[in-house]
């Protein structure tokens, strides 16, 4: 699994005060404790007004970068700022995100054309977030084949299905799944991505409902997920899901960080 952290987000109460007040040991925390807990991506979201988006997200980056050498997921909605803060990156990471909405593919791909960059793409349009399952799949197809004409092969992309709140559709982890299956069978080397907390939304204990989705999510196949790695029950359900989906060889994975004595 690929672990995209996702501690550093301007929408989290404790971050946004970190970054009004410039708090550059908080961010610097922040990355270290998710590149040691496992986070093979850092994503960067400033959560802030348009105005001020760039010039956070720029100093997020800096910070992230002197701190540990793992690569950035850069997060906004917005794919001006992105292509604006692009040239901060030291090296490839994810960007994060495209959609069908407005011309977010045609600022984005060509930025990321001939580079090892990769993209999440969420399966959404101009209409908002689909609720039924056929939809997102055309919306998914689209954005991988448009990528195909600036050379982004699919082994590059991340389709996120955006699993909805399962408060609102009691058939929304069914619909990821059915999406997730299906884009796989029609793209084998696109990866599958989702964020984990939007599941539980309205919801009591949401960590619960956040683990057995995870798990769920594993066992369909899903390849990468924006999670917070610091969360230890978290990483063992990862750990236990890659387990029981068969996914970790030999369980090693699992016995190597657990394993007694
Ligand atoms: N898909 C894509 N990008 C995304 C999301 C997605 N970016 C933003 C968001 N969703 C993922 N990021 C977060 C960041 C923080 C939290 C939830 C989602 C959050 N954090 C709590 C905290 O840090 O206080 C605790 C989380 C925990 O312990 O598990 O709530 O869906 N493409």
């Amino acid at each position: 699994m690929i672990i995209i952290g996702e501690k550093i987000n301007g929408t989290i109460p404790r971050v946004k005060k970190a970054i009004e007040e410039r708090d550059e040991a908080f961010i610097r925390e922040l990355a270290v404790k998710q590149a040691e807990a496992g986070a093979d991506f850092i994503d960067v979201c400033a959560g802030t007004s348009p105005e001020e988006e760039e010039e956070t997200l720029k100093w997020l980056m800096e910070i992230v970068q002197d701190a540990v050498d793992k690569p950035l997921c850069i997060d906004s909605p917005n794919p001006r700022t992105i292509e604006q803060v692009f040239k901060y990156a030291r090296k490839p990471g994810i960007i994060n995100s495209v959609s069908e909405e407005r011309n977010k593919c045609e600022i984005i791909y060509p930025l990321i054309k001939g580079t090892e960059w990769q993209v999440i793409g969420l399966t959404c349009d101009n209409r908002g977030i689909p609720s039924d399952v056929q939809t997102r799949i055309d919306i998914a197809k689209i954005l991988v084949e448009k990528a195909q004409k600036y050379d982004i092969s699919p082994e590059r992309i991340h389709i996120d299905p955006l699993v909805i709140a399962i408060a609102t559709d009691n058939q929304s982890v069914h619909k990821f799944v059915e999406t997730l299956v299906s884009i796989k069978k029609i793209f084998p080397n696109v990866k599958v991505t989702s964020g984990l907390s939007n599941v539980s939304f309205g919801m009591p204990l949401r960590k619960a409902i956040n683990q057995t989705f995870l798990t769920v999510a594993v066992f369909a196949g899903m390849d990468s997920a924006i999670m917070d790695p610091c969360n230890r029950e978290m990483m063992t359900t990862l750990l236990a899901a890659e387990v029981i989906a068969g996914r970790d060889k030999h369980c090693r994975r699992f016995a190597n960080a657990y394993r007694k004595g």
